[in-house]
Parts: structure tokens; C-alpha cells; sequence
């Protein structure tokens, strides 16, 4: 409020001084405003003219101005140095095939072939092995069958040889055994039976077999010096040792055996392991 006040006083003020200028001097009324106003004389004589004033202060700084029309384009610039080498790129496909080279030199002229007659050999030579591979298994199975001989017979595991040549029974055993076997020991049924079978259907009656009991009278062993199994096949009242001097051993065509001098000479029956054959 009391600012309202002051400024309705100044502006009364200020009428009163316009007013004065016409009129002179005059108080004021105390109220409303109870100011003092103190009035001016008479305006004096212009003055001479001062001098010169100390320059201003700078202004303030003003606004950006607008951009300018661009300049004229400069000078190409020299060459960068080069970048690092990048990583390796994927494989790139296959290209097309080139085209076929130019023809090569003639060669050397060749040797006369003899292919044709070494063909020829080594075709006989084939022909060869193959009769003789068929000949070594025919010998493997049959053994070699000299002129006495009555031709070979085998069971699962041995060859049987019959010998048509009367030998005393050491010399038929040395005969069986340059030939790689022994006389006939039969140790089981069936050998015995196959031994049997060789002697009847040569029409043969009697041949040595490998047993003895040359060593120790009435103690039995196969030539091969093994000792009797359980098998035997003696004909009833054999062994008898008759004389005092049977030591060796026949097998009549029953498959019997029979306790014999040593010294009788006679056929007999070499046998084979088939493992050696
Ligand atoms: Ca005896
Ligand atoms: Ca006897």
C-alpha cells in the first residue's frame, strides 16, 4: 500500500513541478504526500563545450552471424599410408578347365616284345603247379604205395599202410619207421576193427602189429614204447609165451592177436599219424 502511495506522490510531484515552471516558485501542500519538495532556480547559460570523453566500455558480445557461401574445393591431398592386411577371405570355386596342352615328342622307338612265348611259359607253368599240387595231395592221402605195397587205408586220424614184404618183426618196425610211422598199435575198438578190415580184404590171415613185450616177459607195450591202454584184443589163451620165446605180436583177420617168436618173418601193417602225413 505504502508503495502505491509513494508512487501517486510522484507523479503529483512531478505535475507540480511542470506547474512551477510557468508560475515560479510556490509551496506545496503538506498534504497528501508530506514530501519537501526543494525547487530549482532558473536554468543558467550553456556551458563551454567539455572535452573529450575517456572511450566506453566494449558491448556486449552479440549473436552468431549466418553461415558464409562455401569456399573454393582445396588441392587433392598425397597418398595415405596402406592398412593393415585384412583376415583371409573364403575359397574362392572352382575355375573351369584350362584347355588341353599342345601334343608331346614322339618317343624313343620300343624293344621287340617277347611277351607272347614268356606268356606261353608261365601258362605252362601254371598247368604244372596245378598237376602237381593235385599229384602232392593225391601222395598226402594215399602215401607213396611202392609195388609190395597193397595200396594205403585211412580212419579219422591215421593212415594205414599194409606191406606185402615178409619181414622179421625189428626189420618190419625199421621199414614203418623210414617211412616215418611205426607197426600198427591199435588202442582202440575201432582202429583195431580198421586194421582187421585192411588184412581180410587183402585175404591176408596174419600180420605183425606194434606191440611187444621184447623188454620185460609178459609187461605188453606199444612199439612207440607207450604203454598197453585199456583196450586189448587177445584171442582166448593168448598171450601164452608158448616156448618161452613169443615176444611179439600178430593180428589174424578176426582183429585177434596173438603172442609170436620175433623172428617169424611175415607181412605186416605200418601206421601214420595223418597230422605227419
Ligand atoms: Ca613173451
Ligand atoms: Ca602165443
Amino acid at each position: 500500500m505504502g508503495g502505491e502511495k509513494l508512487v501517486a506522490c510522484v507523479l503529483v510531484t512531478m505535475l507540480s513541478l511542470t506547474l512551477l515552471r510557468s508560475v515560479h516558485t510556490q509551496h506545496m501542500p503538506e498534504e497528501p504526500c508530506s514530501v519537501q519538495i526543494l525547487v530549482p532556480g532558473l536554468k543558467g547559460e550553456a556551458g563551454e563545450k567539455g572535452e573529450k570523453g575517456a572511450p566506453g566500455r566494449p558491448g556486449r558480445v552479440g549473436p552468431p552471424g549466418e553461415a558464409g557461401p562455401p569456399g573454393l574445393k582445396g588441392q587433392k591431398g598425397i597418398m595415405g599410408r596402406y592398412g593393415k592386411m585384412g583376415p583371409s577371405g573364403l575359397k574362392g570355386l572352382k575355375g573351369d578347365m584350362g584347355d588341353p596342352g599342345p601334343k608331346g615328342p614322339d618317343g624313343e622307338p620300343g624293344l621287340p616284345c617277347e611277351c607272347a612265348p614268356l606268356r606261353k611259359m608261365i601258362g605252362e607253368i601254371d598247368i604244372q603247379v596245378a598237376q602237381l599240387t593235385n599229384e602232392l595231395k593225391f601222395i598226402k592221402n594215399a602215401l607213396p604205395s611202392p609195388a609190395a605195397v597193397a595200396g594205403a587205408k585211412e580212419t579219422e586220424s591215421k593212415v594205414y599202410l599194409l606191406v606185402k614184404e615178409e619181414k622179421r618183426y625189428r626189420d618190419a618196425e625199421v621199414f614203418c619207421q623210414g617211412r616215418g610211422g611205426h607197426l600198427a598199435m591199435p588202442k582202440e575198438a575201432a582202429a583195431n576193427r580198421a586194421i582187421a578190415g585192411y588184412i581180410t580184404d587183402a585175404g591176408l590171415s596174419r600180420v605183425y602189429i606194434g606191440i611187444n613185450d621184447l623188454e620185460r616177459e609178459g609187461h605188453f607195450i606199444y612199439v612207440e614204447r607207450s604203454p598197453m591202454t585199456t583196450f586189448s584184443k587177445w584171442r582166448e589163451g593168448e598171450p601164452n609165451n608158448a616156448y618161452d620165446e613169443e615176444d611179439c605180436v600178430e593180428m589174424v583177420s578176426s582183429g585177434e592177436w596173438i603172442d609170436v617168436a620175433c623172428n617169424l618173418t611175415m607181412y605186416f601193417v605200418c601206421e601214420f599219424d595223418k597230422d605227419s602225413v
